[in-house]
């Protein structure tokens, strides 16, 4: 049998927002794992229409399609396409889940949610000859996790090849997120054996890893045991998570000590309001500045995430959310558009009150505001959407945040990588055409290494009890977070 894993390109991927290092970063690794339930004798390929053209003109008897919301008009073309030349169209994933009748137009058999209890019964009732039109996943595990088909990932195209998941889902519940659509119908958030992910780690080769988790810290206990685990593993890594994780006492340094140099961290908005309409709890009078303080002090980088248009921002949201980040010395930001997800709560209520702009999925980008802004017009948030992206990567704002560090070395570091990362791109699209990207990971490498050795992760008993619970070393409870705004 003949199977074909493909990853079609996201809509950007095509169009004026293009960033070639972007769509490099990291492998199908979705599909790798579908991969490893398939027989030996099984003829497999994944490919990734982000980092090689497709080629369309073979002949397989199954082809597996991962859909995006970006990516389900150029999915469901090529799924179209193969079901004319005779093949089973399988499609799943987010936007399949949270649209299962559209994809079934396009389908043989779709999937709902995770594939890890569906896929294998579908490859049973396939080989019998009767699989079904639709799985929806119930059961949640990872355990007994075949092995992930990594070989079958051209590793040399992608700048960080070694990504990793341990766990799926989250323990939160924020309106915006896909989170409760996907996991919808069972457990919303599970993790490896840390034994299991412990192998998983010291399977990949080289030093540096990146974990897709969507919050690494979120169980304590096991990410208390992964992270002593892999002390001494020698290894770097880079990870998302929350900043309650960051402020909780000893769970950072655990992570430090095992290779951590830059986070991930959603803080989303300044505005506590906006938090309480998304249901961002876990971000409600946290001092999102002694977080930042917390990690630089710790040697880790942070990527802070933001997302304009929340119900509670006006046209001054920009200026206000990019000044802060830049003088909390938060190296790299990624800014989103507020995108109501088909599935999610956001999407309920954003639908009910009658604000959904547009359903043209390729507009689903978070750059594009397809709905209508509470305090502000749907142009405006675009435009200051690309103001702050503008903003933050000026070359006086680097300087402002790299001076923010209060040290020659951070300052340097800050430089290094906020400008890496968005001022020398030429090059890194220089690189990926002449197909090379992985011979950029020693430089990622090398910057991270030197993260972590500033100055010792250890804090104070009465700093940590003061961060736990977000009063001051002297009791006083810290500036709620609309006086940072
Ligand atoms: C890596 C990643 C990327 C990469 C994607 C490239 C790649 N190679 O995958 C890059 C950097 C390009 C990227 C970009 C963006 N991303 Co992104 N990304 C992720 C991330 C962190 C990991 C994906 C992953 O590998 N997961 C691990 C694997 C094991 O799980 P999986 O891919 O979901 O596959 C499983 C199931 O989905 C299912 N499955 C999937 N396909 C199929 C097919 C079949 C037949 C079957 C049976 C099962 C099945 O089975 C698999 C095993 O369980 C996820 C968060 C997350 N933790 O998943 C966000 C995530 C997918 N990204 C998200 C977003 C918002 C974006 C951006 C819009 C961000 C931005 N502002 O630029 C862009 C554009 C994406 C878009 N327009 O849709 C959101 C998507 C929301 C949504 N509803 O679409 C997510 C969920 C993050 C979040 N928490 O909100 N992203
Ligand atoms: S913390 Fe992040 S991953 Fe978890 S529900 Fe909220 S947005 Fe989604």
């Amino acid at each position: 049998m003949k199977v074909k894993m493909i990853l079609p390109a996201l809509t950007e991927a095509t169009g004026p927002f293009w960033r070639p290092i972007k769509y490099s970063l990291f492998p199908p690794l979705g599909l790798a794992t579908l991969a490893g339930y398939l027989d030996n004798d099984v003829e497999v390929e994944i490919q990734d229409e982000h980092v090689e053209p497709l080629h369309l003109d073979d002949r397989p008897d199954l082809v597996v399609i991962q859909v995006y919301i970006t990516s389900a008009t150029r999915a469901y073309r090529i799924a179209d396409h193969y079901r004319r030349r005779g093949a089973h169209v399988a499609l799943g994933g987010l936007h399949v889940t949270a649209m299962p009748e559209e994809a079934a137009a396009h389908a043989d058999t779709v999937f709902l949610g995770p594939g890890e209890d569906t896929w294998p019964q579908f490859l049973k009732d396939f080989a019998k000859g009767g699989p079904r039109h639709l799985y929806r996943s119930t059961v949640r595990t990872l355990a007994g996790l075949p092995r992930i088909r990594r070989d079958l990932i051209k590793r040399h195209l992608y700048l960080v090849p070694n990504s990793i998941v341990v766990s799926r889902g989250c323990p939160h519940v924020c309106d915006f997120c896909y989170k409760e659509a996907f996991f919808e119908g069972g457990r919303g958030f599970y993790t490896q054996a840390v034994d299991d992910a412990l192998i998983e780690i010291e399977r990949l080769p080289g030093r540096h890893l990146y974990f897709l988790d969507d919050h690494l810290f979120g169980d304590r206990r096991f990410a208390t045991a992964l992270f002593d685990g892999m002390r001494g593993m020698g290894r770097l890594w880079q990870a998302a998570g929350t900043v309650n994780a960051v402020l909780a006492p000893d769970l950072l340094e655990r992570a430090v000590a095992a290779g951590l140099r830059s986070l991930f961290v959603g803080f989303e908005t300044l505005n506590p309001d906006n938090l309480v309409g998304q249901r961002k709890y876990q971000n409600l009078r946290r001092d999102y500045g002694a977080a930042i303080r917390r990690l630089h002090d710790c040697g880790v980088m942070v990527n802070g995430s933001f997302v304009f248009g929340m119900d509670g921002d006006d046209p001054g949201v920009f200026a206000r959310t990019v000044d802060w980040a830049i003088d909390q010395g938060i190296e790299t930001a990624t800014f989103h558009v507020l995108t109501p997800y088909p599935g999610t709560a956001l999407h309920r209520r954003i639908s009910a009150q009658g604000r959904i702009r547009t359903t043209d999925w390729d507009r689903y980008d978070t750059r594009h505001a397809v709905f209508e802004p509470a305090l502000m017009s749907a142009d405006t948030l675009e435009r200051g959407y690309h103001w702050a992206y503008r903003e933050f990567y000026r070359w006086r704002s680097i300087a402002r945040g790299a001076a923010a560090h209060g040290s020659l070395l951070g300052g340097l570091r800050h430089v290094a990588y906020a400008a890496g990362w968005k001022k020398f791109e030429p090059l890194w699209d220089a690189v990926i055409r002449v197909k090379r990207t992985a011979v950029m990971l020693p430089l990622l490498e090398s910057l991270l290494a030197e993260f972590g050795t500033r100055r010792s992760p250890v804090v104070p008993a009465e700093r940590r009890e003061s961060l736990a619970t977000g009063l001051g070393s002297t009791g006083e409870r810290r500036p709620p977070l609309a006086r940072l705004t």
